[in-house]
């Protein structure tokens, strides 16, 4: 058997960035999540504007990247044959990453990873703003049902998860060429394991590329805060006033660890 070739500490956008990408801390993620929750986030919940909790973020989540500029666009196909654009998910949150189902290793976690976060969005009101988009780097392997079983078996909700790959007439490497355009770098071995990065990227709801998320240990209520910042975000500035509501089902949600 072949051994992956991940280069999981490189292949980050950032330059900036050097934390390291494992999958020991994964396994105690609810350990990490009540610890995210005693130093990261402010008790009582009152206060998460997107400011606050970026400068939040920025101090007490080391894999947080804020990020502010126009995301890749992109035009790819569900499993189901749909056509999806960027500009079709304006008005969500969408938090998008890229992976391959035939991966041995990483990629599995990610996607339960993301599951976990959706698990949390779910259980809020934000479940109808947020969605989450996987895209397949392997679309000659990744075939429609390939795509259609694999979120679910790795704990995936399709009420507002997307598995995207390429069009017809794109070129193979088309969904190669936008996790490049995401930061990502690829190489692709004869047996077909691909070296790559774990990211986690987050656009907003003007289809804005606001954060990255890097590999594997990131909190999962940091995310889910951050996400539930640009939920809020235009609304906030507008009503101000109204932000009891919200707060209480995020507090219920924090103390649920
Ligand atoms: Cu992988």
């Amino acid at each position: 058997m072949t051994m992956p070739t991940m280069d999981s500490p490189t292949g980050t956008p950032a330059a900036s960035w050097n934390g390291p990408v494992g999958r020991r801390v994964v396994l105690a993620a609810g350990g990490l999540v009540a610890a995210a929750l005693i130093v990261g986030v402010p008790s009582g919940a009152k206060a998460h504007s997107l400011e606050e909790v970026d400068a939040m973020l920025r101090s007490d989540e080391k894999y947080f990247q804020a990020i502010d500029k126009p995301a890749p666009d992109f035009t790819l196909r569900t499993a189901d044959g749909r056509t999806v654009r960027l500009a079709d998910l304006r008005g969500k949150v969408v938090v998008l990453h890229f992976i391959y189902t035939s991966c041995p290793d990483v990629c599995p976690l990610h996607a339960e990873k993301l599951a976990a976060v959706q698990a949390m969005v779910n259980a809020t009101p934000m479940k109808d703003r947020v969605v989450f988009v996987s895209v397949t780097t392997d679309p000659s392997r990744d075939t429609p049902d390939v795509l259609r079983n694999y979120g679910p078996a790795h704990g995936l909700d399709p009420a507002n998860w997307l598995f995207l790959t390429t069009a017809e007439g794109q070129l193979e490497n088309a969904t190669r060429k936008l996790a490049e355009a995401f930061g990502h770098t690829f190489t692709k071995s004869e047996d077909g394991i691909q070296a790559h990065g774990i990211v986690t990227h987050v656009i907003d709801k003007e289809g804005r590329w606001r954060a990255n998320f890097h590999g594997l240990d990131f909190a999962p209520v940091n995310l889910v805060t951050f996400v539930n910042a640009l939920t809020n975000d235009v609304e906030r500035q507008h009503h101000e006033q109204n932000s009891g509501q919200e707060d209480s089902w995020l507090a219920k949600l924090k103390n649920l660890f």
